[in-house]
């Protein structure tokens, strides 16, 4: 059990004292994860070098983690069994599988150099082989889908890779008025992120067996606990050392991309308004976006918006009859409100 106080992201001390650290409790179905993927990714030659890469270990398994304690929390709920279906199991590869494929990508996107404190595949074997190693992850992942056998689970995974691409597709447009800005910011936030988080919630709870009552509080946890966790992204983007992140800070503002903390400062510093809409392309626009931001109260209230979202998070999976990979689940809210990487 951990017993530890922690101050969050918008300043509120919590208490962990009776629920169990989700990390140590999904360990067991994890340890061999990267193992089982890397076997799954077979093919020979320099393209198994580069899919291999990021299998590494030094990722945080943060969706396989939710993917294996939602699978038990709905498998208690549904027939009081904390097994873990080998189905599931398959759903934490594919996620981390999605997942990795997209950083792949997006990394030629940005072209960044740095990812997880490592130099980017993109760097060091080119745009081309960067492309085609995340299709390649991206299609073993779509043949361990169609393993599965269950066309709901498919059509779940096609919808959360479509809004993969459309969320990123998103993040290359911008609103001119304020309202549909902050719509669109956190539409584009569900899209990036939350949807691959929220399916594969859902999937592990079709392939429990459970109604649909149950698979929409596992969709709205995932959903829930997914915004909040790229609004912390967010965060960590302006008040985050380069070596905790694995990359450099105020990477979004360097991108042109105006995230929760600029869209709430441009409430009170109007004069951010022009630096979004030119995307912070002039010189000196980063560097007086960063200032507008530090004086403002933008990084407080994103803080606190991710504090709602998990609010409401904690209120859906709540609604599950209780064991330790529910509480599990509420505890991971305040480790994705706490987290500085
Ligand atoms: C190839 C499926 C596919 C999609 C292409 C490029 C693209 C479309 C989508 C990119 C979406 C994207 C980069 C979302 C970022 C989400 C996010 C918060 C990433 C960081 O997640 P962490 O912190 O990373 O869990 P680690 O390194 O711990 O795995």
């Amino acid at each position: 059990m951990c017993t530890t106080r922690t101050k969050c992201c918008c300043n509120q001390m919590h208490s962990d004292k009776q629920y169990k650290d989700p990390y140590t409790l999904a360990q067991k179905d994890l340890k061999n994860l990267y193992d089982e993927i890397k076997q799954q990714l077979a093919v020979s030659s320099d393209l198994k070098e580069i899919c291999d890469y990021y299998f590494d270990g030094k990722g945080k398994a943060f969706r396989p983690m939710i993917v294996v304690l939602m699978a038990k929390a709905c498998n208690l709920h549904h027939s009081n069994s904390r097994e873990l279906l080998k189905s599931q199991h398959s759903v934490g590869m594919i996620v981390e599988m999605i997942h990795t494929a997209s950083l792949v990508h997006d990394d030629v996107i940005d072209g960044s150099d740095t990812r997880r404190g490592k130099i980017t595949v993109n760097k060091i074997w080119g745009e081309r082989k960067a492309i085609l190693a995340g299709d390649f992850v991206l299609s073993t992942a779509s043949v361990a889908l169609a393993r599965l056998g269950n066309n709901s689970v498919v059509s779940i995974f096609t919808q959360a890779i479509e809004d993969l691409v459309r969320g990123e597709f998103m993040q290359l447009g911008s609103k001119e008025n304020e309202n549909e800005r902050f719509v669109h910011y956190l539409e584009k936030t569900f899209k990036k992120t939350a949807s691959l988080i929220a399916n594969s919630c859902k999937a592990v709870s079709i392939l429990g067996n459970c109604g649909p009552d149950v698979q929409e509080i596992a969709y709205q946890y995932g959903r829930n606990i997914g915004i909040a966790f790229q609004l912390v992204d967010d965060v960590l983007d302006f008040t985050s050392s380069a070596n905790q992140l694995g990359k450099p800070t105020a990477a979004d503002l360097k991108l042109g991309l105006a995230t929760g903390p600029v869209l709430f400062a441009c409430q009170q510093f109007p004069e951010l308004h022009a630096l979004i809409m030119r995307r912070f392309s002039l010189d000196g626009d980063v560097d007086r976006a960063w200032q507008y931001v530090q004086q403002s109260d933008g990084v407080q209230q994103t803080c606190y918006l991710a504090h709602q979202y998990c609010q409401e998070a904690i209120r859906q999976i709540s609604m599950l009859h209780s064991s330790p990979e529910r509480d599990a689940l509420i505890r991971l809210t305040e480790i994705v409100l706490t987290r500085n990487k």
